[in-house]
């Protein structure tokens, strides 16, 4: 890359984004909204954790610092590589020196563009994915030398033929049953040949050293998420649900060494409070759990909706959640190349996405969440238009169920259109949870003759 060719990022925001093509009035428009919207959802929330400082600082300069970061990386000659998926094997990426970034959209703002092309009933994630790049409006994107996407839904994978008329992308290919020897073997294969093709973009080899020292790093990341959300298994919960949708949103942005570092320093903050029996919300407060498509930013209402109606959001089974860091790559006993590449594709293959027929491991891990995280109800969360997570829906309320454990479907897009009949819907949820918390209480007190303090109320 000449000099010539160098974005320069020593420079204020809007000079950078007209330097990487963005559609500036528009991108104006877009980023006008977020304010408002973080102060009314995050910033006004009580007794936060201190360490939360730096996610807030990172969304309040989302489009300036970070990217240009990114851009930094390009002018030095390290390659950019967005994805869309979890399946998204970004210890390769690490390993050859380039930046992973994950590119979903989760705004409604790009939509009504993509739709000029996209059909309308489609995947909002899709959509606005799509409608960033069509209309210039995310420098991440601006970044990426290439794309890769994956076999996941149908509407993703005709998106990527779209998308490629764009950015270079790569489709990996995910077989949809994860239980038989063919698939796997598939699988592998194709991680093995995504090795390559990092290769062949950055010019760089991937060696068996460096590959390890990229899962080690990835897992460091997984385990500082995890360490999070283990203390939300406390009441009362050190942590709000969004605190933490939010800090996971950045997980997927943010430079994985600072992240790992931030993270840890969070969570013992959040360890600290859970001593102390310190809480964002009373203990007591009904615990939800949150299952389903994931959130990428900035959705952030139905987790907004639920804490404002006095309940908690303790987990999310999902992919801005425990599914992203759950499995670690066990490269311990990787005596060749072939076993640690076979090790990375085996820890992907336990992302238990809706796309994969049977599905059985995710809905006994729903159960096993809302267990663990002493949930008193689950919102099972459906972007419109998405089949597989609607359809699985069936079995994962029969298996609730039987457990006793109260759930509620969701299904929306990043429209405020219908945030008044969501509050009512989850308010009334919250209600319920309420009262037979309260009835549990007081059975439980009759029989012993002690006291319980039932309700967050
Ligand atoms: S591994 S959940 S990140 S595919 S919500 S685009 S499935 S129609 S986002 Fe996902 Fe990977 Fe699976 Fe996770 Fe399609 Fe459904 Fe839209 Fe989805």
């Amino acid at each position: 890359m000449t000099d010539e060719q160098k974005i320069r990022t020593n420079v204020d925001n809007e000079t950078f984004w007209r330097q990487v093509g963005l559609d500036i009035e528009r991108h104006d428009d877009l980023m006008k909204g977020l304010p408002p919207i973080f102060q009314s959802v995050f910033l006004s929330q009580q007794n936060r954790p201190e360490k939360i400082a730096y996610y807030d600082s990172f969304i309040e300069d989302l489009h300036g610092k970070r990217p240009k970061e990114v851009f930094e990386r390009k002018n030095n000659g390290d390659k950019v590589i967005g994805a869309f998926c979890a399946f998204f094997p970004e210890e390769f990426v690490h390993a050859a020196g380039a930046v992973p970034l994950i590119l979903c959209g989760g705004a409604e703002f790009p939509i009504a563009d993509a739709e000029k092309i996209l059909p309308r009933n489609t995947c909002p994630l899709i959509k606005s994915s799509f409608g960033f790049k069509i209309s210039n409006l995310c420098p991440y994107f601006q970044s990426a030398d290439l794309l890769v996407g994956e076999t996941t839904c149908g509407g993703k994978k005709k998106m990527y033929e779209l998308l490629g008329e764009y950015v270079p992308t790569y489709v990996l290919h995910l077989p949809h049953k994860k239980n038989d020897d063919i698939s796997r073997n598939l699988w592998f294969e194709e991680v093995k040949k995504f090795k390559g093709i990092v290769e062949d973009l950055t010019g760089r080899e991937i060696t068996d050293q460096k590959l390890k020292e990229a899962v080690d790093l990835a897992n460091q990341k997984r385990l500082a998420l995890a360490r999070v959300y283990n203390t939300r298994k406390a009441d009362p919960v050190p942590i709000s649900g969004k605190d933490v949708l939010l800090v996971m949103q950045l997980a997927l942005f943010d430079d994985a060494t600072r992240f790992v570092k931030k993270t840890n320093e969070l969570a013992e903050e959040l360890e600290a409070r859970v001593k102390r029996g310190e809480g964002v919300a009373p203990k007591g407060a009904p615990r939800v759990l949150i299952s389903g498509t994931p959130m990428t930013i900035p959705n952030w209402k139905v987790h907004d909706t639920i804490e404002k109606s006095g309940a908690v959001v303790v987990t999310e089974e999902s992919c801005t959640g425990t599914r992203y860091f759950t499995d670690l790559v066990d490269a311990s006993g990787a005596s060749s190349s072939e076993d640690l590449i076979r090790s990375l594709a085996e820890k992907y293959l336990h992302i238990n996405c809706a796309c994969f027929t049977p599905n059985d491991e995710r809905i006994e891990d729903v159960v096993r969440l809302a267990r663990e995280y002493s949930a008193d109800g689950v919102v099972y969360y459906v972007l419109q238009f998405c089949h597989e997570f609607n359809t699985e829906f069936a079995k994962i309320e029969r298996a609730l169920r039987a457990e006793g454990i109260p759930v509620i479907k969701i299904e929306t897009d990043y429209s405020d259109s219908d945030r008044g009949q969501l509050k009512t819907r989850i308010e009334t949820f919250v209600e319920m949870l309420k009262a037979s918390k309260a009835s549990r209480a007081a059975s439980a007190s009759k029989e012993t003759g002690i006291r319980v303090s039932a309700s967050g109320s």
